[in-house]
């Protein structure tokens, strides 16, 4: 017993006393603005604008319209100072380092009053050492941020032309604080990520990576690379252990003697799996992780140790040209993948206030909504490490933007050199992420370029002209794809998002494309029908938040309240939701009914894109809807609101996007019934097609095996206009539902006219709960359903959905959550009566 404690105490001791150990920079800190002399308590990570709200000195710009209020923050200059403490143990390190992980943008950093660090880009990390500044006892750190826009604003006034995006191109800054049109103008500052302090004395690991070699379903060959850093010419052992994730079983160990020069070493181990285990994406297969933990030892003594995980999978971008123009898709270990999935934004305009969970909560509830991709979009910020961890988790994969979007951007060398220093850093960041899938220059520039009439607009000479392409082409056609080259040679890399802009032809023969003639353009919901290309990776329409949220944040429940107006960021937002609600609904009065309606609106038009993107398939081989998150309380494109309250689309893409699916359009006077399949397996199934009136009548009924093949999309089934010449087209819809083994895989409803000309029946409703279960019935049909209480969205697995007279519809809710009695609800009833 007493021998067993003595192994645990050295356990935990080599760990405790190792040579290398990195912390948390225990510091209290303060800030003050500038020329003042009060200073206030502050938090890090975090920003002015949320350290000013803690100490009630601002307005919650999220509130109200509060955001104009706090506009004067971005152009003061901000100082922090944190106290921290350094002993003697420390002091005899041979290396003291602190490693600043974010600071945003323009900084001055001194320790103990000596200047340790410039800093001029939020993207990139920033590694001091600090050991000949260091004192015993007390240390102060002391960072003066400058105004983000009086220093843009000096750049601006340098060039003799004027660039698109004014003053935000010139900082690498999170493009969308400067506001967007969902995105309010919050530009802050501050120490947003971890500052760490790391002690070391001859050895240390610089940088783990893996580099898949062959992979095959019974063997996996990997490359481990370390990088290790060393003082002095030495040996050292490195033990390798790779275990299973889920199993925690050791699939290969590995110690191996190094001899270390003085400087950078690299070791790499080939390390062969038998029998891997793969990693796929959601709806594909299982996400099979590995863990991998290096470790680094001098004389039996522990120095260092590095854990990650691995994901064995190959991820191929195919673009053949093809008898139509170029193909754009996936390949998952060697299988054409549909990608179904949204465009990510920051989940915070003030990011450090974002929880590790909150990364979780996003990438479970787009697991569960059947997405395989998130595109994190380029105005926005390289993500947290947890973000790309539960990718890897939850088989999402990840289109990675750098951070460039819809303008055109500077091209002196220290504008160069910082990005390149910023690419180069994120790649070596993501480059273990089995999620990551491919690398993208920017969002819209090369669109904006050439379709936008900058060079009208800002009346730029041919001089002009040839300089600001040029100074693209040195960024997105040789820096990025450089520095992806160059760390993580497997990725593919695009240089712009979209390839051609959406007014262009050819946008729908090659490369991925940009559909925003619904919307931006305010063509017909149906014309999405029309406009389908090779890979669909962005494209639109607004919904309002939830009614809870909206009532959070805000008094004035109306759409002509400041509030309202100031939770819309486009400028004709309001406008174009209200111009095509009344091309399709009966224009509510009601606010709460308004916002429902304007749900079930971007819902429908999501619903026609992704049901033409997915019948047209293989030729189009993917499709990111406009977009997945909130960045705050707004009204927006997005799916799920700032509160994580999922709007219709919500629910509805969790359907729009399962491995079956059935789709229905007419051409000319034909119905044509599709049947669609991502499975990597063939099935024989019934298809059975209901013809109904919304009492509940039957009144025809086709049923019909059939062989669903894997990965296809095809026409099944026809139903002609003379078949239904006999009855009321609005009284009436199509109910089809293929079934596999007595089970439903795939529903669908389809309509004969716009939800403002269908006649509905008034409906009881009779609602039971047995523990997690509610269970809903109606005695007529009911169309868009939603489920509420009068003080809450409801934490419910479905919401919006239509009911058949009789049939018991289920939906579960989180475990000893009462709701049944406190139900409410509305549905498309309530709108047209
Ligand atoms: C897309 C995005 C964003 C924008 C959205 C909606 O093109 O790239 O720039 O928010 O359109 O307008």
């Amino acid at each position: 017993m007493i021998k067993q404690w003595l192994y645990i105490l050295l356990f935990i001791s080599q760990y405790l006393f190792s040579q290398v150990s990195e912390n948390l920079l225990n510091a209290s800190w303060q800030f003050k603005q500038k020329g003042t002399s009060k200073y206030y308590s502050a938090s890090v990570p975090g920003t002015v604008h949320t350290d000013l709200l803690n100490n009630q000195l601002i307005k919650d710009p999220f509130l109200e319209d509060n955001e104009k209020s706090v506009q004067w923050i971005e152009s003061e200059d901000w100082e922090y100072v944190g106290v921290f403490n350094c002993d003697k143990i420390t002091l005899q390190r041979k290396h003291i380092e602190l490693n600043f992980e974010g600071i945003d943008t323009y900084a001055k950093v001194f320790l103990n009053n000596q200047l340790i660090l410039e800093c001029n880009n939020m993207f990139r990390s920033w590694n001091v050492d600090i050991k000949s500044y260091l004192t015993l006892g007390s240390n102060t750190l002391r960072i003066e941020f400058e105004s983000v826009v009086k220093k843009g604003k000096a750049e601006v006034a340098k060039l003799n032309y004027t660039l698109p995006g004014d003053e935000k191109v010139f900082t690498r800054k999170a493009q969308y604080q400067y506001g967007w049109d969902w995105g309010a103008r919050l530009v802050t500052c501050g120490i947003y990520k971890p500052i760490t302090i790391s002690y070391w004395d001859d050895v240390k690991i610089k940088s783990m990576h893996y580099e898949i070699v062959s992979l095959t379903d019974s063997l996996a060959k990997v490359n481990i690379i370390s990088l290790i850093k060393s003082d002095t010419i030495t040996d050292a052992e490195i033990n390798i252990v790779l275990n299973e994730s889920k199993i925690n079983a050791i699939s290969k160990r590995e110690t191996r003697k190094i001899h270390l020069k003085k400087g950078i070493n690299i070791d790499t181990f080939l390390c062969t799996i038998q029998q891997p285990k793969l990693w796929f994406c959601n709806g594909l297969g299982d996400p099979n992780l590995y863990d991998c933990n290096v470790e680094i030892s001098q004389n039996e003594k522990y120095v260092e140790h590095k854990l990650f995980n691995i994901g064995l999978r190959k991820i191929e971008l195919i673009r053949d040209k093809d008898f139509f123009g170029e193909t754009f898709y996936f390949k998952i270990n060697g299988l054409p993948v549909f990608i179904k999935g949204s465009n990510y934004i920051p989940q915070d305009n003030f990011i450090s206030r974002t929880q590790k969970n909150e990364y979780f909560t996003q990438t479970y509830m787009a697991k569960q909504a059947n997405i395989n991709m998130l595109r994190v979009w380029g105005g926005g910020l390289y993500a947290d490490d947890a973000f790309y961890k539960y990718c890897d988790l939850n088989g999402i994969l990840v289109w990675q933007d750098f951070m460039f979007a819809c303008a055109m951007y500077p091209g002196d060398s220290t504008f160069l050199n910082s990005v390149k220093q910023e690419a180069e850093q994120q790649v070596m960041r993501m480059r273990n992420h089995p999620s990551l899938a491919l690398w993208c220059g920017n969002n819209e520039v090369d669109e904006g370029w050439h379709n936008w009439g900058w060079q009208k607009q800002y009346n730029y000479s041919k001089t002009d002209s040839a300089k600001i392409w040029n100074d693209y082409q040195k960024l997105f056609h040789n820096i990025l794809p450089d520095a992806v080259k160059t760390y993580d040679s497997k990725t593919a890399y695009v240089s712009s998002s979209p390839m051609i802009g959406w007014g262009k032809k050819e946008s729908l023969l090659r490369g991925d494309s940009h559909y925003w003639g619904v919307w931006w353009g305010m063509e017909l919901f149906e014309v999405y029908e029309k406009k389908v290309g090779r890979f669909m990776s962005e494209y639109g329409f607004q919904g309002m938040p939830s009614y809870f949220t909206l009532k959070h944040y805000g008094d004035s429940l109306n759409l002509n309240s400041a509030y309202i107006k100031a939770h819309q960021k486009h400028p004709t937002g309001y406008q174009t939701i209200q111009t095509y609600m009344e091309r399709d609904y009966i224009i509510p009065k009601d606010f709460f009914k308004y916002v429902y309606a304007s749900q079930l609106l971007q819902r429908d038009g999501m619903q026609i894109a992704i049901e033409a993107h997915r019948r047209n398939k293989p030729y189009c081989m993917g499709t990111l809807y406009w977009q997945w998150n909130d960045c705050w309380p707004v009204t927006s494109w997005s799916a799920v609101d700032y509160d994580n309250r999922p709007k219709a689309l919500y629910y509805a893409t969790k359907k729009l996007y399962a491995n079956f699916y059935i789709s229905v359009t007419k051409v000319k006077d034909q119905y044509q019934i599709y049947v669609i399949s991502d499975s990597l397996k063939s099935v024989n199934a019934n298809l059975e097609i209901k013809l109904k009136n919304t009492k509940g009548e039957i009144l025809l009924t086709k049923t019909k095996p059939i062989t669903v093949k894997e990965n296809s999309s095809e026409i099944v089934e026809y139903f002609s206009e003379e078949e239904l010449k006999s009855f009321h087209k609005n009284e009436i819809y199509l109910s089809c539902n293929l079934i596999l083994n007595k089970q439903t895989i795939a529903h669908k409803n389809y309509f004969f006219v716009k939800p403002k000309e269908l006649v509905l029946h008034k409906p009881h409703v009779n609602i039971t709960q047995t523990n997690d279960v509610i269970k809903i019935k109606s005695d007529v049909f009911i169309k868009d359903l939603y489920l509420y209480n009068d003080k809450e969205e409801l934490q419910i697995s479905n919401n919006y959905f239509d009911i058949e007279p009789n049939e018991t519809i289920e939906v579960t809710t989180r475990l000893g959550m009462e709701l049944s009695k406190q139900i409410q609800f509305i549905s498309l009833y309530d709108i047209n009566h």
